[in-house]
């Protein structure tokens, strides 16, 4: 790749090519965490979230769809230059898109951020963190509580998926926060 752009660099400054060969590129870098605390590291597999995946577009007309692991929490990758915006949409193991909803279960925007991406220089995107919402234990696909039973087939959860906890009150404290009290 950098021996690529090295020669199109070169070649650009003879004045030989046409416009689309000589673009720059610099690239972005960006780090996510789920709310309200939860570091990537963890967080990915306790909310059965696999890989995210990152699309944008520039005001020079660029384009940018990568998908990357969740769990590293970063991400850095080569565009050409310009202003980008970007929007992050969490993908399950099968690589399906997770929708975030609110704590009434209404669907809440994927999160954006945007950076200009000068030449040969790495920028951080604004927010330089990105905070993911993450599905309610009881409709993450993802045996939270290791009792050995998913979602609603987990009693916890009184067969709602918006439950926000797949854990006994009485023997995990966590479970007893405001938001999962008012799911059942
Ligand atoms: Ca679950
Ligand atoms: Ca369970």
């Amino acid at each position: 790749m950098w021996m690529w752009r090295f020669w199109s660099r070169l070649l650009c400054l003879a004045g030989g090519l046409v416009a689309a060969g000589c673009t720059d590129y610099g690239s972005y870098s960006l780090e996510w965490k789920f709310a309200p605390e939860e570091p990537a590291n963890t967080g990915c597999g306790l909310h059965g979230v696999d890989s995210l995946r990152l699309t944008g577009m520039s005001t020079e007309g660029d384009g940018e769809d990568v998908t990357t692991l969740c769990a590293p929490g970063s991400f850095a990758h080569s565009v050409p230059v310009g202003t980008w915006t970007f929007t992050v949409q969490q993908l399950d193991v099968r690589g399906h898109p997770i929708k975030p909803t609110d704590a009434q279960g209404y669907p809440l925007p994927d999160p954006t951020a945007t950076a200009s991406v000068a030449a040969d220089t790495d920028t951080a995107l604004d927010p330089p963190q990105i905070v993911l919402t993450p599905r309610p234990a009881c409709g993450d696909g993802v045996d939270n509580d290791l009792d050995g039973r998913v979602d609603l087939d987990d009693p916890e959860c009184g067969g709602l998926a918006s439950t926000t906890a797949e854990c006994r009150v009485d023997l995990d404290p966590e479970c007893a926060s405001p938001a999962s009290a008012t799911a059942e």
